[in-house]
């Protein structure tokens, strides 16, 4: 019987390959057939007494670099001895591997791993011989043995039958929720409590919708504290949703603020407002108790108005949304969804600067926090000055959804 996926490696250390490979859930698959790696060794495609495979590069330089007959006759011979494959070049010169190139690889049934040594292959061989290149991150290693065994684990284990647990890829980092890569959830088992540190009680509760929710807001904390690069960021569409986290008392200045703002921006501007009435906005009268109906509120608004500014009180009083990240996580419009990600613009410092906010706006009354303010410049704000009036906060805001908007733009 065939195996369902085989890789074949052309490498100059095939010992290296295979004596990983035996162990593990990977070794069981090679032995059950779900999985078959071949490797070829390029040295056993040589015609000289010292079986060369490398040579000095034209044009100087340090380190040799592995000739293009050995490469081209492995890949050659293993073509007509078991078929063609998809061939991919393994270099740190190459787009990143992650968990969506695993994915797409994990349908193919033939996968080549080409890894070079020294300073590489002789470069003709990515530009005629190979189907793409990949690179398993930003560092370098003395070869690509590592980074093919990693991208064969990280595809094999998507296969059906090579996990015990079907259920172990669902929900795994990096596994593509509906609007992108996530990190997983804290895991924890017995004991409930070690040296005073304690499991979180929600997940002893037996209230699996609140365990769900739990992991979930987890999930998104991580990504949002960890990762930011991980962060949804399509740039701002002509659609813009725009959400401000205003302090209660921010709101008396609300009207002057938009009132500015459509003055500098051509954004037609709907407020979603937790009370109150803003002259001259569509107001939405809301209770942010409930993020879901927030969520709802703003989707619903986006369809009449292009833009949106959500203007939600951000720290005080009853309901209200203490966790912008998380709003803004529960506001997201999923990937490719027309108007991209709404942007969160945060319009007072408390004293400490929430996740996944893209521009900070100090108060205008009260002073801001230093530390506020310290965070908010090695969060890579768009912007933390100080502005003293709302025209001030105005022109800041429009300047920031500005440069979302056309990031090239100085
Ligand atoms: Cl694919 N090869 C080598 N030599 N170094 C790397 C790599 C590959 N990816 C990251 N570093």
């Amino acid at each position: 019987m065939s195996a369902g996926l085989t890789f074949e490696v052309f490498t100059l250390f095939p010992a290296a390959i295979e004596s990983f490979l035996a162990g593990g859930l990977i070794g069981k698959a090679l032995t059950q057939e779900l999985v078959a790696v071949h490797c070829t060794d390029y040295r056993d495609f040589t015609h000289d007494r010292h079986r060369t495979v490398d040579d000095t590069p034209y044009g100087g330089g340090a380190g040799m670099v592995i000739k293009i007959e050995p490469v081209v006759a492995a890949l050659e011979a293993v073509t007509e001895e078991r078929g063609p494959m998809h061939r991919i070049l393994v270099t740190p010169s190459a787009p990143r591997f992650d968990q969506r190139a695993a994915e797409r690889l994990a349908k193919l049934p033939r996968i080549g791993l080409l890894c070079g040594r020294y300073e590489g292959i002789d470069d003709r061989v990515r530009e005629s011989y190979v189907d793409e290149c990949l690179s398993i991150g930003d560092f370098v290693l003395n070869g690509g043995e590592v980074a093919a065994l990693t991208i064969i684990e990280a595809v094999a284990r998507l296969r059906e039958g090579v996990l015990g647990n079907p259920d172990s890829v669902v929900g795994e980092s990096f596994t593509l929720a509906d609007h992108g890569p996530w990190l997983e959830h804290p895991h924890y088992t017995r004991p409930v409590a070690y040296r005073g540190h304690e499991v979180p009680k929600v997940l002893m509760s037996g209230d699996h919708r609140a365990i769900g929710q739990w992991r979930a807001e987890e999930a998104c904390r991580r990504t949002w504290a960890l990762r930011p690069d991980l962060r949804p960021r399509q740039s701002v569409g002509e659609r813009l949703a725009c959400v401000a986290i205003l302090p209660g008392q921010a709101q008396d200045v609300l009207g002057d603020l938009l009132r500015c703002l459509r003055q500098k921006t051509d954004l037609p501007l709907a407020v979603i407002c937790k009370r109150g009435a803003v002259e001259g906005a569509e107001l939405v009268e809301l209770r942010a108790r409930d993020l879901k109906e927030l969520r709802r509120r703003v989707r619903r608004s986006r369809q009449q108005a292009p833009q949106v500014v959500a203007l939600v009180d951000g720290r005080s009083g009853p309901g209200c949304v203490d966790e912008p990240s998380l709003l803004l996580d529960l506001l997201e419009i999923r990937a490719g969804e027309e108007g991209g990600r709404p942007l969160v613009l945060l319009v007072s410092l408390g004293e400490e600067l929430p996740q996944g906010v893209d521009a900070v706006f100090a108060p205008l009354s009260s002073s801001p926090l230093q530390e506020g303010l310290e965070l908010a410049q090695s969060a890579q704000m768009i912007e933390s000055s100080q502005p003293k009036t709302a025209t001030g906060v105005a022109t800041l805001v429009a300047a920031a959804i500005r440069r979302l908007r056309h990031p090239q733009s100085p």
